[in-house]
């Protein structure tokens, strides 16, 4: 007989993995069977018994998993064990609890898989979703499964759609602050309350001019702006899926601007809100700094600058420093920017140098050649901070309005299109790009900002610009105009009023927020319900039609081109299935049954993650989004917490500024509409720390599986050869990926689950050990020990009442993880609840009364065994809904206090004291210690200090 088989037939009823695994799964069925999760609606097909609606809710989330095809491994299930630790510690803290996960399974990478495999990305997504659920279902997560969906799941994406058309329908009153339905606008423009662009009255325009106008207002809508495309990919890409390198985030492959006619949401509308609204929520800052940034607020001003020999034309420049106008020396346009034609002169004029026109024989050939260079870069690259700018000449001259000089006119990269107006004035004395470009190009510059170092104020002799906030104006007096001595904030100030009396300019606002680029051209994706008539014009489907379900079709690739070739575009795979794209539709608006064209664009994958929230709370729902009672009750504002959303909302940190500013945006569109009642998604949020794991390389760094790794004498060694040991991500492509199945099987669920929240701090990353996971397996032993006799199986509680130091420890312990629980602090939950195991396991007998703290203290992180224990105890209820323990005041409170006693400023001696100790006593006490008697050596006392109860010092003559 083996060692453990002995053991096992001394201790038949130990707790091991094959009983662990034997109790969950009992478990996990008598939850599954009972509805053990469902939490209660207010009304309507969820609804449940009035007294539990009647409680506090709590509306736990956690981001939803993608299906990837590589599973779950143990990095994954962090978050998700500590929202269901939270979970159920408010169920049994007279809480109404929602939780539960759904799948975010739009998106690329199924559909790549499917490129590559020839499986649809349905069977692939569903058959990964399949797996996941049987991994999730073992770690004994208490879901609500009513609730759970996938955002491809057409009745679910039928109101995603139909969220498109709320969006598409609808406008951004900028007095009223609000978005309103577009059919308002269309009222004012009738009635001529708004003029139309063109002035002509509104009946005068034809249907493509109207829907022209109106495009200029919808929350969604279509345009052709230069884009991020992508050949490789076959589809352009938002701006955030770009890295810094110029290349795709999936797929690292090249990315160009492209001029294309793509769908856009006006999330810049909501900038101003999207900021503000941040104030109030309780995130990490960090994340809400970045969301800030993000939206990068500046403030500054517009400024018109005649162009020479044009007297029609003007170049319309952001600045937010106006109050070096007088040092703006030349002009910069974006490469793309509508203008540059227009002003660009037949000829070169007299004494344009070399270096200014990059020795093109004309303006107009110079200013094509830079437009191909520049195209082939990066909003990002052309950002960078690179020593060497490049730029042409376009031939022409702007006025400076306020120094009257004749200032020549660039174009380049380094001002970007999408940003201010697109068009810049060059202050090379004070910004260090401008000052690097004047360099290399020859400009002239001038000081108008008094620097506050020795470097004079010859430009001409400095190595960089001199830039500040905090110094005086000079050089600047103009006609009717004069800057010096002013500082920066009353100049910029200053200026702004004379620009605006003028009518050349006024103060304004920039944000560096984009309108989000909401289409792609590929398969797998939220079709858009709009149809194009034959002027092009784009209609939305009536929702009698909706979902707009995604066609079956042969050939779901997109069609992908050289990643290298700039000179290709876009081919959906939709716009080959002619049938689904050619279609004959009433669309109920007087025109009759008519022949259309569909849109063969599909949603970004962000879209089904604007709103899961919402459809959680009422999933079933097919006459509405949701329920406004319900949503009023789950998501409302309530009192003493000015935003509405989410209780607790648990994720990465990498989903700070898309997933959630995006979120935030549809949810304030539906606010202003009507539809929900919080204009914000999630209340609080949390962002966890990442489980790392040791990444093992070879000499030619290559990884090598991290199980197989054996460390000898402090070395580690694969297959006899050394290998090197550096921190990394968990993942499939580094070798080190654990799977939460390999340790459910060698310890069960409830072990994996402790060990996880008992790692350290949630928001911090930490390195996964497996070997360490054995610690918390022996906690539940004890535990298990404490309770149930290993030979027999019999409970060996006894009902006798606790000693005084064991009621202490346990309202203490009590006390603490209560407190911890409520603050996501469960690595000290778990060090308090063992701490009180251990207690308890020295004792010859547990009583019933600590034996059942301690099993409900840790119902919430592990609660296959507390069920079991529970019963054991002889309760037939499910722990789920017990009560959590209070602690007694009485037992709480210290009994004993440490008073230090110093000698000299040193501690020498610590003592245990009463609370009510008095100062006389205390002083008696610390000069009869031993060690304090040993540090005096006999020397007089000077003075005693005495703070009862925690400190005496004893300064000695
Ligand atoms: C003159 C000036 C003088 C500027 C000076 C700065 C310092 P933030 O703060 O990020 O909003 N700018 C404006 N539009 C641009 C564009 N499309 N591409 C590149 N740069 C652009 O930056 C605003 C400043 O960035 C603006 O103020 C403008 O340069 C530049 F001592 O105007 B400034």
């Amino acid at each position: 007989m083996s060692e453990t088989n002995a053991a096992e037939a001394a201790a038949p009823h130990r707790y091991t993995a094959a009983l662990a695994a034997e109790i969950e799964a009992r478990w996990q069925d008598f939850w599954d069977a009972n509805g053990t999760y469902d939490a209660a609606n207010p009304s309507g097909e969820l609804a449940g018994a009035p007294e539990i609606v009647a409680r506090p809710k709590k509306f736990v989330m956690d981001m939803f998993p993608y299906p990837s095809g590589a599973g779950l491994h143990v990095g994954h299930p962090l978050g998700y064990i500590a929202t269901d630790v939270y979970a159920r510690f408010h169920r049994m803290t007279g809480h109404n609890v929602l939780h539960t996960l759904g799948f975010d399974a739009f998106g690329l990478p199924a559909e790549q898989y499917a490129v590559q495999t020839g499986t649809h990305p349905r069977v692939s997504t569903e058959a990964n979703m399949e797996n996941m659920r049987r991994q999730l279902r073992r770690l004994g997560l208490g879901h609500d499964p009513r609730r759970s969906f996938a955002t491809i799941d057409p009745d679910y994406y039928k109101w995603t759609q139909w969220i498109f058309l709320q969006i598409f329908n609808s406008w951004y009153d900028e007095q009223a602050q609000k978005a309103r339905p577009i059919a308002e606008l269309v009222e004012q423009l009738a009635s001529g309350e708004r003029p139309t662009p063109d002035g002509r009255p509104w009946e005068a325009l034809t249907a493509a001019e109207r829907a022209d106008v109106l495009g200029g207002y919808r929350l969604a809508y279509a345009s052709d702006a230069p884009v991020n495309w992508c050949p490789g990919l076959g589809t352009v890409l938002a701006n955030e899926e770009v890295t810094a390198e110029g290349r795709s985030e999936r797929g690292n492959f090249p990315v160009f601007k492209a001029n294309l006619r793509q769908w856009n949401m006006r999330i810049t509308a909501y900038a101003d809100r999207l900021l503000a609204d941040l104030e109030p929520l309780d995130w990490p800052e960090a994340i809400k700094l970045q969301q800030r940034n993000w939206i990068g607020r500046s403030e500054g001003a517009r400024v018109d600058f005649p162009v020479a020999d044009h007297p029609d034309a003007k170049i319309t420049i952001f600045t937010t420093r106006q109050d070096t106008l007088f040092g703006a020396t030349y002009m910069v346009l974006a490469p793309e920017h509508d203008l540059v034609d227009a002003i660009v002169p037949a000829a070169w004029p007299e004494g344009a140098h070399e270096v200014w026109t990059g020795g093109h024989a004309t303006p107009a050939e110079a200013v094509a050649a830079y437009r191909k260079q520049a195209a082939a870069k990066s909003d990002v690259e052309r950002q960078a901070e690179v020593k060497d700018k490049t730029g042409v000449f376009t031939g022409a001259f702007a006025i400076n309005p306020v120094s009257g000089e004749r200032v020549p006119v660039f174009i380049a990269d380094y001002v970007l299109m999408g940003y201010g107006t697109g068009a810049i004035m060059a202050v090379p004395a004070h910004d260090t790009r401008d000052f690097a470009f004047a360099r290399a190009f020859e400009l002239p510059m001038r000081c108008v900002v008094e620097p506050s170092d020795d470097r004079g104020t010859d430009p001409s002799t400095w190595d960089d610009a001199f830039s500040s906030y905090d110094a005086k104006i000079i050089n600047s007096t103009g006609e009717g105009i004069s800057l010096d001595g002013l500082g920066v904030a009353e100049a910029k100030t200053r200026m702004a009023e004379w620009l605006a009396a003028r009518g050349i300019g006024e103060g304004t606002v920039n944000f560096r927020l984009r309108d989000w680029l909401f289409s792609r051209q590929r398969y797998w994706g939220e079709p858009f319900p709009i149809v194009y008539d034959e002027d092009g014009v784009a209609h939305p489907l009536p929702e009698s039609m909706l979902p707009l379900e995604l066609p079956e079709v042969e050939d779901y690739s997109p069609r992908t081109f050289d990643p290298d070739d700039a000179d290709t575009s876009p081919e959906t795979p939709l716009s080959r299935n002619e049938d689904w794209v050619n279609v004959v539709l009433d669309l109920g608006d007087g025109a009759g049954p008519k022949r259309y064209r569909r849109e063969t664009n599909t949603m970004p994958n962000w879209a089904g993650s604007c709103w899961y929230e919402l459809r959680y709370l009422d999933p079933h729902n097919a006459e509405r989004l949701v329920d406004p009672d319900i949503e009023r009750y789950w998501m409302g504002p309530r009192d003493g917490q000015p935003t509405g959303g989410v209780d607790l909302y648990v994720g990465g940190a990498e989903h700070a500024v898309l997933h959630l500013l995006y979120a935030r945006f549809w949810s304030k569109v539906l606010y202003d509409l009507g539809h929900i009642s919080s204009a914000e998604p999630f209340h609080k949020l949390y962002n966890q720390g990442m489980i790392q794991a040791y990444v093992y390389r070879d000499k030619r760094g290559i990884a090598v599986p991290a199980a197989e790794v054996e460390e000898r004498d402090g070395a580690y060694c694969y297959q006899g050869e050394k290998v090197s040991r550096l921190l990394g991500k968990m993942g499939k492509s580094l070798k080190n990926a654990v799977t939460p199945d390999e340790i459910c099987a060698e310890y069960g669920a409830d072990t994996l689950r402790l060990y996880e929240m008992a790692m350290g701090p949630l928001d911090v990353s930490r390195p996964w050990d497996t070997r360490a996971v054995v610690g918390q397996y022996r906690l539940l032993q004890r535990l298990w020990r404490n309770v149930v006799d290993e030979a027999t199986g019999e409970v060996t509680v006894v009902d006798a009442e606790p000693d005084e130091a064991t009621l202490r420890a346990m309202h203490k312990a009590i006390d603490g993880v209560r407190q911890d629980m409520v603050n996501l602090r469960f690595n000290t939950a778990i060090a308090k609840i063992t701490e009180l195991n251990n207690h308890v396991t020295k004792a010859p007998e547990v009583p019933r009364q600590v034996a059942e703290a301690l099993v409900l203290l840790v119902a919430p992180l592990a609660p296959h065994i507390a069920e079991e224990l529970w019963r054991k105890l002889g309760h037939d209820t499910t722990v789920v809904h017990e009560p959590f323990p209070v602690a007694d005041p009485a037992y709480v409170v210290d009994e004993t206090v440490t008073c230090v006693v110093q000698v000299k400023g040193k501690v020498k001696a610590r003592l245990e004291v009463s609370p009510s100790v008095s100062g006389e006593e205390l002083e008696k006490l610390a000069l009869g210690d031993p060690a304090v008697v040993a540090a005096l050596g006999g020397a007089d006392i000077r003075k005693v200090i005495v703070r009862a109860p925690k400190l005496v010092n004893i300064v000695p003559a």
